[in-house]
């Protein structure tokens, strides 16, 4: 099985954070009825893919065992998938990707790249699955620590991802089971994830097809803030996240993973009637 190829757009990728704890929606699909639900809920929405994930990456959070996430997620990847979904694993664990993608995920997305359980490799290599390989330096709970990018933050991505890459493809998973994340807000201020969005094409010059997940995130929040100087509260982000998934879908991303599907395609539906997708592909 290869990667799932977008059509005249790019893939819209919706969150399902089976979580307590997520920085956007912690608590809110906590439980595995309401994540389900949700799961629907984007679906009929019209999301392509539904990403979800039972461990929480914001900042300074703490990991779940890995009994707890495998209870988190698989039930809801086997429930979704049964309906039809094509379903995303976002998981950083070999344990659990293997029972994702046994559950039915067809895509295995690493936030950490393969760095924080390298196993994951082998269980990508030895399934059909398509993987994610997101840049990252380090766990949640330290990674603000991490942000200093010698030569800067765009050179360094790209030169960490293609190391990233190497390996992957040395553990045998083949270039089209394989997208690339710059991994906005990983181990990155503000200030680096609108450089690094700047300098996507140099990303995409790695020659893979990108995901770009910045939804709700808290550089968009510091971008509108409040008189007092407070960012805007995360569920209240959904018009700069549509604003910037136009802007990246233009330039050729693959997905974008979102939290506010109907948002996200309202803005690329204004950009396909003008014609501005005619002959549109992702690049790769
Ligand atoms: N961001 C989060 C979680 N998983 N996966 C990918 N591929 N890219 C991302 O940017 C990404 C991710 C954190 O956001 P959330 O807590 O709202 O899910």
């Amino acid at each position: 099985m290869t990667r799932p190829e977008p059509a005249g757009r790019p893939l819209v990728m919706g969150i399902v954070n089976v979580t307590p704890d997520s920085f956007s929606d912690g608590g809110r699909w906590a439980d595995r009825d309401s994540a389900v639900a949700h799961g629907v809920e984007l679906l009929d929405q019209g999301a392509d893919v539904l990403d979800i994930g039972g461990e929480s990456t914001r900042p300074g959070a703490t990991r779940p065992l890995v009994a707890e996430e495998l209870d988190r997620v698989v039930p809801v990847i086997a429930e979704l998938t049964a309906r039809g979904a094509v379903v995303s694993v976002d998981t950083m664990r070999a344990e659990v990707a293997a029972a994702a993608v046994a559950a039915g995920a067809r895509i295995v997305n690493d936030v950490s790249g393969g760095l924080a359980d390298p196993e994951v490799l082998r269980v990508v290599a030895d399934s059909p699955a398509t993987y994610v390989v997101m840049h990252w330096r380090a766990h949640a709970d330290h990674m603000d620590a991490f942000t200093d990018y010698r030569g800067g933050v765009v050179a360094g991505v790209r030169a960490e991802l293609a190391a990233r890459l190497k390996a992957v493809r040395a553990a045998g998973v083949p270039d089209d089971r394989l997208v690339l994340d710059p991994g906005l807000g990983f181990a990155k201020t503000s200030e680096q994830n609108w450089e690094l969005l700047a300098g996507l094409d140099e990303i995409a010059s790695l020659g893979l097809p990108l995901l770009v997940g910045a939804s709700r995130k808290r550089f968009l929040g510091a971008l509108t803030p409040a008189p007092d100087g407070s960012p805007r509260p995360v569920d209240r982000r959904e018009h700069t996240g549509a604003a910037l998934s136009l802007l990246l879908a233009q330039r050729g991303v693959w997905g974008l993973r979102v939290h506010d599907v109907r948002a996200t395609l309202d803005a690329l539906a204004v950009w396909q009637r003008l014609g501005g997708a005619d002959g549109w592909t992702a690049w790769a």
